[in-house]
């Protein structure tokens, strides 16, 4: 993160980047040793200049979780599961990564968000208490949003080498009219494009990822949040996708697929434990959280346990470079703390809640629907758990004969009266959805 301490006026995007782009140019063995972890900053600063708000809402995030706290207590336990779809974006073979190397990807996430990590016995012991796990599940899409079947992996060919370039613009792979893919509905499923983020002609990968932060959550600078909605997710460099134990150079500290932790810990609304402090901030900006000891800046790639950057008076503990949001080796990363987990647990329920909506819509289980009025003599209504057209309805009588066979939508009514008198057994058919559900047919008095 070096390069965003080199001077404190960078007031846009394009001076930023630009700046970045002749440093990195002119710096090429420096930026080898510090290859640039998160382009959540560039990604910030793409919008916005300077929040006025800032430092409030830094702090703000405290005590919108407590203030919450008591709301959330009836889902503290639920495990909340989130359709991801991976969009492998490539211009050679090498960029195409395989499925292998995706469920290699999603496992890490699992394991990570529900501390099932093998290295958490690495986590120093006056750091244990914090460790949480978020209850937090990912998994492959099984449904695309014209409701078909899908393994959750898209894989599109691209003209572009790199989606690094100079025209400032940190959203082409998400744009299928700029050699990216479009974003599947983005209140529906997590978006991850996997894609080249290196440098054009010294081809050294320039961001290893960047993700948007939740539009509206509080403790982020306005101007944070996707620039248009469908631009909203994760962005993955597809050398650092999956572990890689044989990665060499600069990829050899963030070979362990957590650059996709850390960037998903983003778009759960996480800010980095040093705070993002710009040029002499130092101790005096964080992340909002208490239990993440705070930090003058980020580990550079490092796993150096004497690191203590800041005292905190009375209990001052050293930088807690085994948190999944600092920049350390990934090596020696192995933790959430509680009140992160707490954050993202908050931000899915009050930010990101149609993720889980859709977790339950696109169930290939059968549900329950109701029917009403139950029994009837002339027609009957359905309560499907969303709305929903084209609802395939098959009746089938207490023999299985089929008796009835209909499209319907929802709040449409189901004329019965052919039927004689008796128990009928219903199933329903969407893309997105199956359901059935019995009721009973009376004979008109
Ligand atoms: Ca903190
Ligand atoms: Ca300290
Ligand atoms: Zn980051």
């Amino acid at each position: 993160m070096l390069l965003f301490y080199l001077g404190s006026d960078f007031k846009t995007m394009k001076q930023h980047y630009l700046t970045c782009l002749l440093f990195l140019t002119f710096s090429p063995l420096l930026f080898g040793q510090s290859v640039h972890r998160c382009g959540d900053h560039l990604h910030k600063q793409q919008r916005s200049a300077v929040d006025p708000d800032y430092l409030t809402k830094r702090s703000a995030l405290d005590e919108w979780i407590a203030s919450s706290a008591q709301a959330q207590t009836g889902r503290s336990t639920e495990v909340y599961r989130i359709p991801v779809v991976f969009h492998v974006i490539y211009n050679n073979a090498e960029q195409n990564v395989s499925d292998e190397v995706i469920l290699d990807q999603l496992a890490i996430l699992n394991a990570d968000y529900n501390r099932l990590n093998a290295d958490t016995s690495l986590t120093r012991p006056e750091f244990q208490p914090v460790a949480a796990s978020a209850g937090i599940e990912f998994y492959l899409a099984e449904w695309d949003p014209q409701g078909n079947p899908t393994n959750g992996i898209t894989r599109t060919e691209t003209n572009q080498a790199t989606f690094i370039n100079l025209q400032f613009d940190l959203n082409r792979m998400k744009r299928a009219s700029t050699g990216g893919v479009d974003a599947w509905d983005v209140t529906q499923y997590l978006n991850i494009w996997v894609c080249n983020l290196a440098l054009p002609i010294i081809n050294t990968p320039f961001i290893l990822g960047f993700a948007t932060p939740p539009d509206g959550a509080p403790n982020w600078p306005d101007g944070s949040a996707a620039e248009q909605p469908e631009y909203d997710g994760v962005v993955l460099h597809y050398e650092v996708v999956g572990s890689n134990p044989n990665a060499t150079g600069a990829l050899a500290t963030v070979n362990r697929g957590r650059t996709a932790v850390h960037e998903v810990g983003h778009y759960l609304g996480l800010r980095h434990i040093w705070g993002d402090g710009q040029a002499g901030e130092g101790c005096n900006v964080d992340d909002g959280l208490s239990d993440t000891p705070n930090a003058a800046e980020a580990q550079q790639q490092t796993c150096d346990y004497t690191s203590n950057t800041c005292d905190e008076g009375p209990g001052d503990l050293p930088d807690m470079l085994e948190n999944y949001m600092d920049y350390s080796d990934e090596s020696c990363m192995n933790i959430f703390t509680q009140q992160q987990v707490n954050a993202m647990r908050f931000v899915i329920e009050n930010f990101r809640e149609s993720l889980l909506t859709s977790s339950k819509s696109i169930s290939k289980d059968f549900e329950k629907v109701a029917i009403f009025p139950n029994p009837s003599s002339d027609f009957i209504r359905f309560r499907f758990p969303q709305d929903l057209n084209n609802v395939r309805c098959l009746v089938y009588n207490s023999m299985g004969q089929l008796v009835l066979s209909q499209t319907i939508n929802t709040n449409e009514t189901l004329s019965v009266e052919s039927l004689k008198g008796g128990v009928y057994f219903a199933t329903f058919e969407h893309p997105r959805f199956r359901a059935s559900s019995s009721f009973a047919k009376t004979n008109n008095p």
